[in-house]
């Protein structure tokens, strides 16, 4: 047992949402997922994965935070001596933060298994939230991102938000792109329009997987990654 399941068996009321990993073939999903799910309590590979001959999955722990607004008081006020009303305050704290634990599994495909690029399968309809993987050395890989994710968006459109009949709009399953290979590029690519994440209104981090520190705490990326899961977790909500 590692020590992921350990952990699962003793804490067996922690949620779990699911993210899948997609991308053609060598873009760097496992380096990315190894990077996504590292983390102080698991900080092995072996510690925090589970493999079959289809997927290898990897889980952390994400820290949800919710925000508690205190109840609003009435108070008395008399605005003119003649009419009193009630007024309703404000409370002059600021909200109290308090954060529910998640488990995060992360789903990357095993790369001898997928076949085309256009794939159903109904272990889709679990899915919270999509990770998009292209090289940026490679832009067709980045096109090739469409192809992916249509199954996995049908399949959870379908059972996720039947009553939505679009299978991109503003409701769809969060999801953020990826580029890799920074480090193998001269200079950093400018803002750019008409890429994937541009149409899909999503976030984007451009980073070198090989490097432990690009999702290190209080970067951008990481910001972005932690927004991503935040997302992920209300779609579990709100979309069950
Ligand atoms: N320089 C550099 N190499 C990378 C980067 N990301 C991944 N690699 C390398 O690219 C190769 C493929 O990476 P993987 O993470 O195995 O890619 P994958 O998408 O999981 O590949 P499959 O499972 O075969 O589909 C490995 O040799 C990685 O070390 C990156 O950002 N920069
Ligand atoms: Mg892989």
């Amino acid at each position: 047992m590692t020590h992921f399941q350990e952990f699962q068996r003793i804490e067996g009321n922690v949620r779990t949402v699911r993210i899948l990993i997609l991308g053609d073939p060598g873009v760097g999903k496992t380096s990315l997922t190894n990077l996504l799910a590292n983390s102080a309590i698991t900080p092995t590979r072996s510690s925090r994965s589970v493999q079959n001959s289809e997927w290898t999955v990897q889980a952390r722990l994400h820290k949800y935070p919710i925000m508690e607004h205190l109840p609003l008081s009435p108070e008395w006020t008399s605005p003119s001596s003649s009419e009193r009303s009630i007024q309703w305050k404000l409370p002059r704290e600021p909200p109290h933060v308090s954060e529910v634990i998640y488990f995060v599994e992360f789903y990357d495909k095993n790369s001898s298994i997928s076949k085309s690029r256009v794939d159903r399968n109904p272990l889709y309809n679990n899915m919270d939230g999509m990770v998009l993987v292209y090289n940026m050395q490679d832009m067709q890989s980045q096109d090739h991102l469409h192809d992916w994710m249509y199954g996995p968006l049908l399949e959870i459109s379908q059972h996720r938000h039947s009553k939505h009949k679009r299978l991109l709009d503003r409701h769809h399953v969060p999801m953020l792109v990826v580029g890799t290979m920074l480090d193998r590029l001269d200079k950093r690519p400018l803002r750019r329009y008409g890429t994937i994440a541009h149409q899909l209104g999503a976030e984007e981090i451009l980073l070198n997987c090989l490097d432990p520190h690009s999702l290190d705490e209080k970067t951008r990326n990481n910001g972005k990654v932690y927004n991503f899961l935040n997302r992920a977790v209300d779609f579990k909500m709100f979309m069950p």
